[in-house]
């Protein structure tokens, strides 16, 4: 359960210092969106934007309450959101670059931008697909069926091992199911990194993320308190299966 994680930070490692070599502008020259993830974000004016919830802040109770989905969103995902565009303020070579081409191109932005990118361009693409991936009443589909029955032996397989995977991550973080090499995989990341931060490398392996889980305290506090997994385990209730089929056609 651990080598997934080790892996994603060797491998993240790895790119970071092929990276250095690279300017700015060949980097992002080297068609980013060639193998594009589930979403995208473009600054507008200059600027990105907080998005509204695509639904109401009580519409995943019982399991995400009402209270916390609008902390989360109004407060937590503005924060990420308005400090990103801090520090593209300071870097203007930055300006009108989409926010996956910034994440995958991570080591060849400027020092001084580079970790507030990380954590709160990070911030704003993980909440920005996470609150997509949110829907009360949808059924596991049949492509999902045939891969994770392919990936993992089973949906059930899949479920336990994503759950003891994201309850076991070390502080604040999130869990990840990714397409990569045809091959569906859990990945974990700390604090608001994920799979795309420096992927951009290796453009045929660009992960493909298709499910992501916030396991920071602020996304399950008010409700299950430091019962972390409980908060996983009903977190099934809330997955919106008809996006992942979606994501994996
Ligand atoms: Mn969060």
């Amino acid at each position: 359960m651990k080598t997934n994680r080790k892996e994603f930070i060797k491998a993240s490692t790895l790119l970071g210092l092929g990276t250095l070599t690279l300017g700015i502008d060949k980097a992002f020259s080297a068609d980013p969106k060639a193998n594009s993830a589930a979403l995208d974000i473009l600054p507008v004016s200059g600027k990105f934007e907080l998005a509204p919830l695509p639904y109401a802040f009580n519409a995943l109770e019982p399991f995400i309450d009402a209270q916390t989905m609008e902390i989360h969103h109004g407060k937590h995902h503005q924060a990420y959101v308005n400090k990103l565009n801090e520090a593209l303020a300071m870097e203007p070579s930055l300006q009108g670059k989409s926010l996956e081409d910034l994440l995958l191109n991570l080591s060849s932005l400027p020092e001084n931008v580079r970790s507030m990118v990380r954590n709160h361009g990070g911030g704003h693409w993980n909440h920005s697909f996470f609150w997509k991936s949110l829907k009360i009443g949808t059924q596991v589909g049949p492509k999902f069926t045939e891969m994770a029955n392919k990936s993992f032996g089973s949906v059930a397989q899949f479920k336990a091992n994503f759950e003891k995977l994201a309850t076991g991550i070390f502080g604040s973080g999130w869990a990840w199911l990714v397409l990569q090499d045809g091959q569906l995989k859990i990945m974990t990341s700390a604090n608001q990194d994920n799979p795309l931060m420096d992927a951009g490398k290796d453009k045929n392996r660009v992960p493909k993320i298709i499910l992501g889980l916030d396991v920071w305290e602020h996304a399950y506090y008010l409700k299950h308190k430091n019962k972390r997994a409980d908060y996983v385990s009903s977190f099934w209730n809330v997955v919106n299966w008809d996006e992942i089929e979606a994501l994996l056609k």
